[in-house]
């Protein structure tokens, strides 16, 4: 079953069309002009539209160009619909962005096969949209832990430190690396590691604000990009961070054990050409937490 919609300025034409199209099983709804239509359609989300080209006031091909004008209409399948199958009327229609043309009088079961053929290039357009979405998804997060990856952490940085320079607004950037992180592959294995990972993951981002963004960068090292916060916001974040893996105990094939990070907090202060400079100031102040010690915060 699909959701077809119907344009067409004559009732009687709209009362055929829903008959035979709901006795195919579908849904249906209309409207008996190009305005009522662009009104009405996208909040009825259709499948497909069946849209008169012949109508007083507006056009069917002046309402085909508003719709795929709108970002929410333009790839639902339009069948125009016309008395006037003259070759020009065709091409006109189909050079517009219709899908497909049907001549009245109509054959129903013509019509009906056309309709279904336009809601299987409908279907075959969204499982296409979800699989692309799934792709982009898979080719900018990183696998163990879900978290943005590197390359994805310096386009969405990038973007915000853009944001944050033309409103001079603050932005700042946490560091953060797991301390003495050999260890804890070499004394308990690799997966023991891999749980620390996930472990980090999961405190960070119960620990930062939705419009924060946490990546993996490599190995043991995470980044948080915090847009609208000043360095004193990035600290609190970094500490809550700290003093929560520090309490965690994590666990892997009956062996428990516990772990600390190390973190470098710093502020955009203006005079950062590019999101490049901040991070690496933060990474220098990461191994200056190293060196005093780790388990801190340094900013
Ligand atoms: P420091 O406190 O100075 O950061 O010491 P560290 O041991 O954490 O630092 P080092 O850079 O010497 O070692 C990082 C280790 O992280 C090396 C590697 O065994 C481990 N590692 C990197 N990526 C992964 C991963 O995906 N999974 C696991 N389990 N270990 C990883
Ligand atoms: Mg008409
Ligand atoms: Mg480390
Ligand atoms: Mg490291």
């Amino acid at each position: 079953m699909a959701k077809i919609f119907i344009v067409d300025d004559v009732e009687d034409n709209i009362k055929l069309l829903w008959y035979n199209l709901e006795d195919d099983g579908h849904e249906v709804a209309s409207a008996m002009s190009g305005q009522e239509c662009l009104d009405k359609a996208p909040g009825f989300e259709p499948d497909v539209i069946l849209l008169d080209m012949m109508m007083p006031g507006m056009s069917g091909i002046e309402t085909l160009t508003a719709l795929k004008a709108l970002p929410a209409m333009d790839n639902i399948p339009v069948i125009m619909v016309s008395a006037n199958d003259s070759d020009d009327s065709i091409i006109d229609a189909l050079d517009q962005g219709a899908h497909d043309f049907i001549s009245k009088p109509f054959i129903y079961p013509v019509l009906e096969a056309r309709v279904r053929s336009a809601v299987r290039l409908k279907q075959s357009q969204e499982e296409l949209e979800a699989a692309n979405g799934r792709l982009a998804m898979l080719a900018s997060t990183d696998s163990l832990t879900q978290c943005v990856n590197r390359r994805q952490f310096f386009e969405l940085s990038g973007s915000e430190f853009a944001k944050a320079k033309r409103h001079a607004h603050p932005l700042s950037v946490i560091m953060l690396d797991a301390d003495k992180f050999k260890a804890i592959n070499d004394t308990y294995g690799h997966a023991m590691g891999d749980e620390a990972l996930l472990r980090i993951a999961d405190v960070a981002r119960g620990c930062i604000r939705e419009s924060d963004i946490l990546a993996r960068l490599g190995g043991e090292e995470f980044a948080i990009c915090c847009p609208g916060s000043t360095v004193d916001g990035a600290i609190r974040i970094a500490e809550r961070i700290r003093e929560a893996i520090a309490k965690e105990v994590i666990e892997c094939n009956g062996q428990t054990a516990q772990f600390t990070v190390s973190m470098g907090v710093t502020e955009y202060t203006g005079a950062e050409q590019a999101f490049d400079q901040l991070l690496n100031r933060a990474d220098r102040l990461l191994y200056r937490a190293k060196e005093e010690g780790r388990n801190r915060v340094i900013s």
